[in-house]
């Protein structure tokens, strides 16, 4: 069967994770300060919005004095110095108030609270900074900050980061639940509530509405954009290696994988946005900030308007064409006038850069930074001259962007421009495509690729609000999520060589039929495919026989523990 056939497992497909995961399973032994960093990361997530609930965190958050050594500091604490300036001048965010990673503002005290982490040498420097700061700063830029610094510092590298789902449920869960919660918390009662999709059948979008709404998938996007921020420099000690690149790909799997699951559902490919045509798909969020209100709704069909203090319209399509134009040219233009050919390998890295844009692109005064920009453009149209007051939308955070569909219509736009890109390029020659004296001789799948709805438990505990005199009651949503049953591949290859050759094996699919039925071509089917894994296999003189199982698939992983899980196990 052509449509659920395609509906892969989609469980957070993040390989960073299962890194994580690995080294977590050594927490069990006696190395104390894995266990202690472990365990001081816990509770500084723990009940973000409310005092630190661990007596020595506690008691560094307020005794802790960031300037008083700053020897601890690889950059001579000059990044703590700028932070302790704005502190004292009362320039940063208050407590209590949305955070949203686009308004540059709150995202430039975000980096600098990072920055002040990455610089600390030790771990008692970053913890007593993480403890102090979350006292001092918003509690969305601190778990931003956090994260980012935990996946990236040297010192925290075999540190579990709880799922985001449950450190900020009300990113994740529908306000529906959330009151809920509330209630149970208020009334002492404890209880387990059922979360479903938001809309209704009325509109054919909520059909695929699992599939942007899911928490490991959103919580996938959040991290793929921490591991790779844009605002990324390579003074904080290494350079991310192809991030341009990573981010058409990840982006173009992230689309394509939407439009099977559409197919799946009898509804046809995403359209891709335009910035000169209405905007179809309207979207109610049903989604509430902590602080701030309820995310903002947009109606069917409306004309794209300027933003104030954002874009024009018109900046838009005069970015998109300065980007098509280069494209057409074959090279871009860096900021101090020099050419740099985009006809190679590299080409696709290059974009990449400028169209997020990140701090890599060549030219940012040129080119602009149309995804971003984009992001916010669509996050405002329901008050774009900010007459209401309205918070960011949706599109504003990567944790809720890809609710609306116009997330996917925006990437669609974007994957097409990367398509034209491509499509530019000199073929491939036979030689470039051949692996001399290899011949796959065998591909078989074995097991049907089936899948399923299950239902996925997890907490709302920090999503209410609480003292330490009330004890808590469990509080938690179950919420249906896609999985599939196992299946695997059986390849034979063989190696014509004589001696042994190290393989990497690369796993495509995609929809043998379309939405209608209609048998894809090749040339459509290629840009569609969708990447079901990547391995490396070492193949002896002759034949080679060899099975790889879907659980082993480099796109997936399980899930992360559930923060109880990884608190309960944080012991020396
Ligand atoms: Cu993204």
């Amino acid at each position: 069967h052509y449509g659920r056939g395609l509906r892969f497992r989609m469980k957070s497909a993040i390989l960073f994770v299962a890194v994580g995961l690995a080294s977590w399973l050594s927490l069990a032994d006696a190395d104390v300060s894995k266990t202690q960093k472990q365990h001081d990361v816990n509770y500084l997530l723990w009940k973000v919005n409310e005092v630190l609930r661990d007596d020595k965190l506690k008691n560094l958050g307020e005794t802790f004095n960031p300037e008083a050594d700053k020897s601890h500091y690889d950059d001579g604490g000059e990044a703590v110095h700028l932070l302790m300036e704005e502190d004292k001048d009362h320039r940063l965010l208050e407590q209590k108030h949305w955070f949203s990673l686009f308004n540059s503002r709150h995202r430039e005290e975000a980096i600098m609270l990072f920055e002040v982490l990455i610089h600390c040498k030790d771990w008692e420097t970053f913890v007593s900074n993480a403890a102090y700061w979350r006292n001092h700063m918003n509690e969305g830029q601190f778990v931003y900050a956090l994260y980012v610094a935990v996946l990236h510092h040297p010192l925290t590298e075999h540190v579990v980061l709880p799922p985001l789902y449950e450190v900020t449920p009300h990113m994740f869960t529908n306000d529906e639940v959330i009151q809920k919660a509330y209630n149970a918390k208020m009334t002492q009662t404890p209880g387990k509530f059922k979360s479903t999709f938001t809309g209704t059948k009325k509109n054919p979008e909520q059909r695929v509405a699992y599939f942007g709404e899911d928490i490991g998938m959103n919580t996938h996007h959040v991290f793929w954009h921490m591991e790779f921020p844009f605002w990324w420099k390579d003074s904080y000690g290494h350079k991310l290696d192809r991030k341009g690149e990573n981010f058409y790909w990840v982006h173009n799997q992230l689309t394509h994988r939407f439009d099977h699951e559409r197919m799946s559902n009898y509804l046809e490919p995403t359209k891709e946005l335009d910035w000169s045509k209405p905007i179809d798909e309207g979207f109610a969020p049903h989604t509430t900030y902590k602080y701030g209100g309820q995310f903002p709704s947009r109606p069917d069909n409306i004309n794209w308007d300027d933003v104030d203090g954002v874009a024009r319209v018109r900046d838009m399509i005069i970015t998109d064409n300065r980007i098509r134009d280069a494209i057409a040219h074959g090279y871009i233009v860096k900021e101090d006038g020099t050419k740099v050919d985009i006809m190679n390998d590299h080409g696709a890295d290059i974009l990449g850069d400028i169209i997020e844009s990140s701090t890599y692109s060549p030219n940012v005064q040129y080119y602009g930074a149309l995804h971003n920009t984009a992001h916010i453009m669509l996050g405002r149209q329901a008050d774009p001259h900010g007459k209401y007051g309205l918070p960011p939308g949706v599109m504003e955070h990567f944790e809720t962007a890809t609710r609306d569909p116009a997330f996917f219509r925006l990437h669609k736009y974007m994957d097409n421009i990367f398509r034209d890109h491509k499509d530019s390029l000199p073929a491939y020659t036979t030689e470039d495509l051949t692996f001399d004296g290899i011949t796959v001789t065998e591909f078989s799948v074995e097991g049907d690729l089936e899948t399923y709805m299950e239902d996925f438990e997890y907490s709302l505990v920090n999503a209410v609000d609480d003292t330490p005199e009330i004890a808590d009651v469990e509080i938690s949503t179950i919420i249906p999520r896609l999985n599939h049953k196992e299946f695997s591949y059986h390849i034979a290859i063989n190696n014509n060589n004589g001696v042994d050759k190290l393989a990497t094996v690369r796993i495509f699919g995609w929809a043998h039929r379309d939405e209608n039925g209609e048998l894809f071509s090749f040339d459509e089917g290629r840009w569609a495919a969708l990447e079901l894994d990547k391995f490396w296999v070492k193949l002896h003189a002759g034949g080679n026989e060899f099975v790889r199982k879907s659980s082993e698939a480099s796109v997936t992983v399980t899930d992360v523990p559930s923060f109880k899980t990884i608190m309960e196990r944080t012991v020396d």
